[in-house]
């Protein structure tokens, strides 16, 4: 409370005036008693039992009580000196709390102990299973609130209990925080009544085990103590289900043993605000909604909220707690505290850099294809496949790979045969690859997928989330809540670099055959390229050994949110594995068996795999129709370089005045938008998805699109021939011809439901 209110007078040891008061006050209290309730009695369990704990708090808001406790328990003195156990240490600590400079209102990376900002609300119990998997000796408690359990990510979240191997992975220790409302109103948790709770985590899986305040207050019980039993009471189920599965592992080879493997939750029932003001005129406070945020608005300038204030404040006796003849604080507070290393703050779990080693990777020799520009054509992620299977071999117990269902669509057969899929549920004989060691992971929501993987990798290991193009942009908020906290951690120099996220978008916009425009989608593209602080890469491989490469790459990266989009048909191949190693380290080349001069008259580039198959064939046209025609051809493989190229290295690649067409995978605007501050973005045309769409052949997207290989000849032509008058004729003739192909096309695919022949069946020469 004092962190909320007071800049002054922090003791109280004279008459509290409104000039002791901030005269802005920012931040939450509704959640901070039960947040305070949960943190000492983990300290206390872990004084028990010497257990290695890692604790997330869904409600960031509650920063107060992390904070205080972080404080009181030492760990902040170890982070900030400035924050010592004695009085200008404590004045400190309270004035700076929603202080300019100081610590913000919700948890953040500068808050030891803390791997979740829990400002966006629905992904703390995710997070916290994927801390638990791969750590069997780790617990990990995890606070919920009742309104953050309401969200859909959440509410699958549940379902991460049949993802937890009993022996390999560490246990998540789940407490609902039932404290009845929400910012306006109250939960529907709350609304419901213990029977309904009882049923709904009894349907879930999970075994529910109360620790309720009403009713210990109603039956003259000491809740502190109810409240401890039943911490205990979980936490002694789950050594339980450990001890008896580490025992006999044998146990995990007979489904029914897992099927009915049910582990504990904590229900917790608080009253919301509990020992703040009962009421503010007739209104009650306590126990509702109005405890949320600041109980008492205005005390500064309000009398009678002011006399309220002083009274809350002078209620908790901090002075009865000081013994400032000797160390400042009494004792007795510190009487049920762990010994240091084993505190809360300090889990060596919420510093993930420090735990992360770097993977095993294979020769890439094995996967790649020994020639470029072949006419062979092959699937970039069966290969990816491929080479991901054997990381998994490799890396048995610190890499994960995530997706939601389609792992067979997206051609990973060989990851599902080498590494399985993790589940602890009882299959039938036709479903296949399934078993509790899996080493893939698939639920159908991408934003518990994407908890998952941010717990494990934000404690140190390894992730990638392989996933259909459209639909990553469900976790587009959650990626840019993560990215928060990577720009922040490079604040703090103990936060050391973590392994980075990784993202296969499949499925993408321009070969959605089955599915058509609901699942064409490049979006997440615009949003990463929007981030600054050179913390994401946009990697867009044109072939198979230009995917291995960038898989490795982003891999072996840390502290970066990494997206590969990558189709999953068969496609030619381009680049020699060693061409193919310089495209990805470069980012962008000029690709010489595609170039006629090193004075072009215009420049083609593409980005993208379906894209530059449409600009090589484009530039056969040219070389057919006009052979005169002085062209380079250069890949951009990874678009944010963009954002790093000197303007040396782009007319390197571009020339200095020449016109330039790019043909982009996405929407053209994400290039423009790269490229708007420099000279170049005048002389560029940018051609890409316009959000046509529909279920039609391969070739048409292109044409609806105004990408194809007839509309990258035809605008090169066009450009080119701005400089070069003698190329007008040949362009007026190519838009001849060009449109009775258009026609030709139109009538073609209306007649076939497939693409002329000469376009299926195309290859470079
Ligand atoms: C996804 C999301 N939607 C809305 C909010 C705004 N918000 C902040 S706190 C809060 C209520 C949270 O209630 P609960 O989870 O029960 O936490 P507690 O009552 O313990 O404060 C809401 C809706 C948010 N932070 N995240």
């Amino acid at each position: 409370v004092a962190q909320l209110y007071l800049q002054d007078n922090f003791l109280l040891t004279t008459e509290l005036r409104p000039e002791h008061l901030k005269s802005r006050i920012l931040g939450h209290w509704g959640t901070v008693p039960g947040l305070n309730l949960i943190y000492a009695g983990l300290n206390l369990l872990v004084k028990q039992t010497a257990s290695q704990f890692l604790h997330i708090v869904g409600p960031g808001h509650g920063a107060p009580s992390t904070l205080s406790n972080l404080y009181l328990e030492g760990t902040l003195a170890q982070f900030y000196p400035e924050y010592q156990l004695n009085q200008e240490g404590l004045g400190r600590f309270i004035k700076n709390f929603s202080w300019p400079g100081g610590f913000p209102s919700h948890a953040h990376p500068g808050t030891p102990g803390n791997i979740h900002e829990g400002g966006e609300l629905g992904y703390s119990l995710g997070v916290a299973f994927g801390a638990a998997f791969d750590h069997p000796e780790l617990v990990v408690s995890c606070v919920i609130g009742d309104g953050e359990a309401e969200t859909g990510a959440l509410a699958a979240s549940w379902h991460s209990n049949k993802f937890l191997h009993p022996i390999q992975d560490g246990a998540v220790l789940p407490i609902l925080h039932l404290n009845g409302y929400k910012i306006s109103g109250p939960t529907i948790f709350g609304c419901m009544d213990r029977l309904e709770i009882d049923d709904y985590f009894e349907g879930l899986g999970w075994e529910p085990i109360w620790a309720d305040q009403y009713q210990a207050e109603a039956s003259g019980q000491d809740f502190y103590q109810v409240f401890m039993d039943s911490l205990v009471k979980v936490y002694q189920k789950i050594r339980d289900i450990q001890t008896k599965f580490r025992q006999n592992p044998s146990l995990l080879k007979n489904s029914t043993e897992f099927d009915y493997l049910t582990w504990p939750v904590l229900i917790l029932k608080t009253k919301k605000g509990w020992t703040g003001p009962a009421l503010i005129g007739s209104e009650p406070v306590e126990d509702n909604n109005l405890s949320h945020g600041i109980p008492l608005k205005d005390p500064r300038h309000n009398s009678r909220e002011f006399e309220i204030l002083k009274q809350w404040l002078e209620s908790y006796q901090i002075r009865n707690f000081l013994n400032t003849e000797q160390n400042f604080w009494s004792d007795e507070l510190f009487a049920f505290l762990p010994e240091e290393k084993l505190r809360i703050g300090r889990s060596p779990y919420a510093l993930g850099g420090n735990l992360r080693t770097d993977l095993h990777f294979p020769d890439i020799s094995k996967f790649s294809l020994p020639t470029g520009q072949s006419s062979t054509t092959h699937s970039e992620m069966s290969s990816l496949s491929d080479f991901l299977a054997e990381l998994t071999k490799l890396n048995p117990e610190n890499f994960l790979i995530f997706s939601p269902d389609e792992s067979e669509s997206n051609k990973l057969e060989s990851i599902l045969r080498q590494a399985g899929r993790k589940f602890l549920r009882s299959v039938r004989s036709w479903d296949h690859f399934y078993s509790p060691d899996g080493r893939m992971l698939e639920i159908l929501s991408e934003q518990v997928l994407q908890s998952w993987m941010q717990g494990y990798t934000m404690t140190g290991r390894h992730g990638i989330l392989i996933s259909y193009e459209a639909f990553l942009n469900i976790i587009l908020s959650q990626i840019d809540q993560y990215l928060k906290f990577l720009k922040k951690s490079k604040e703090f120099s103990w936060r050391t670099p973590l392994p980075s996220l990784n993202y296969i978008a499949t499925s993408t916009c321009w070969r959605q055959d089955h599915n058509g425009f609901s699942h064409q989608n490049p979006d997440l593209i615009n949003y990463l390229i929007t981030q600054q602080d050179n913390l994401t890469r946009i990697y867009f491989p044109t072939d198979v050994n230009t995917t291995l490469y960038a898989a490795q790459t982003c891999l072996s990266s840390t502290n970066q949110v990494n997206l590969i989009v990558n189709g999953k048909t068969d496609l030619p191949q381009w680049l020699s594995p060693e061409q193919a190693q310089t495209q990805i380290e470069k980012s962008a080349q000029i690709w010489d068996f595609a170039t006629n001069s090193d004075k072009p008259e215009v420049v083609l580039c593409s980005v993208g795999d379906y894209q530059t198959l449409e600009t090589l064939a484009g530039i056969s046209l040219l070389k057919q129709f006009a052979p005169s025609l002085k062209f380079r051809y250069v890949n951009l493989s990874e678009i944010t370089w963009l954002k790093r190229a000197s303007q040396t290295e782009l007319n390197q690649l571009f020339t200095s005045q020449q016109p330039v067409v790019i043909n982009f995978h996405g929407y053209p605007e994400a290039i423009q938008q790269l490229l708007y501050a420099t000279e170049l973005s005048r002389r560029t045309t940018v051609i890409g998805y316009q959000e046509e769409g529909t279920t039609t052949t391969p070739f048409d997207m292109q044409i609806v699109n105004g990408t194809s290989r007839w509309h990258v000849a035809s605008l090169a032509l066009e450009l080119a021939s701005q400089n070069n008058p003698q190329l007008q004729q040949t362009y007026q003739d190519f838009r001849l011809w060009m449109d009775q192909k258009l026609a030709q096309h139109q009538s073609y695919i209306i007649d076939h439901g497939d693409d002329l022949p000469e376009i299926k069946n195309w290859h470079w020469t």
